[in-house]
């Protein structure tokens, strides 16, 4: 498949279904070095833990300003074109940069919208288009996304309890969401595997961030091609 049917799959499953998956994005050496260097940059934080009580979940917001490791993630060209086509080319912004790990014991979080962030919630076209590309095996047990198909077409709140699907995929895979699919992290049932990935959003151009993506400081200092997407 070339780069533009490959980008026209991609953006048929975001419209019909909410969501798409890129397998292979990120593989070999690159995947080896972005899961041994997550230990320098994740801080703890209390999650809520299976069955109640908590336990220490660990997370890194701000990425942009910490390593140039994916900036090439950020502006590859597939992710653009199903961006470009979801917003309209050059009508999008990345949103910034963080990394999850759903740790050993981490309850799912509530079922919701990204898109709610911005305080839209079901617009006739997203806000966001979030991303997560995993760096261990998303699977059933370490706590593979939540996915209700469909539902960013329904104008209706959340529901905690509805049916789902799970995003199950391998490392170096990435998951795109539309910014109105109802969705949540899933339980890591696992006693010792963590559930690590690389989350980065685009977002309608007009919308501002909450925080900044990255201070100027550091936005001076991008490839043009990410400087493009990340100022204005
Ligand atoms: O970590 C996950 O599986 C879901 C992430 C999520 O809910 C989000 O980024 O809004």
């Amino acid at each position: 498949m070339n780069q533009i049917s490959h980008a026209a799959h991609h953006v048929k499953e975001v419209e019909e279904l909410g969501y798409t998956i890129i397998p292979d994005l990120l593989t070999g050496e690159r995947l080896k070095q972005a899961r041994a260097k997550c230990d320098d940059w994740l801080v703890e934080f209390t999650a809520k833990g299976i069955g109640g009580g908590t336990v220490r979940g660990r997370y890194r917001k701000g990425l942009l300003s910490i390593t140039r490791l994916f900036d090439d993630l950020y502006t590859h060209p597939l992710l653009l074109d199903v961006a470009g086509a979801v917003f309209d080319p050059g009508d999008f912004r990345l949103a910034g940069a963080m990394i999850k790990n759903v740790v050993p014991g981490e309850d799912a979080r509530d079922m919701h919208r990204d898109d709610g962030i911005y305080g839209e919630s079901n617009g006739p076209s997203p806000s966001m288009l979030n991303t997560l590309l995993a760096l261990d095996d998303f699977t059933r047990e370490t706590g593979a996304t939540h996915l209700v198909p469909g539902s960013h077409r329904w104008t209706r709140p959340v529901e905690q309890d509805h049916q789902y699907i799970m995003a199950e995929m391998k490392a170096g895979s990435l998951l795109m969401i539309h910014g109105a699919l109802w969705h949540q992290n899933g339980r890591n049932l696992t006693a010792d595997q963590e559930r690590r990935a690389l989350g980065f959003a685009y977002r309608r151009r007009d919308l501002q961030d909450r925080p900044p993506a990255a201070p100027e400081l550091v936005i001076a200092d991008l490839p043009a091609a990410l400087r493009s997407i990340v100022q204005g």
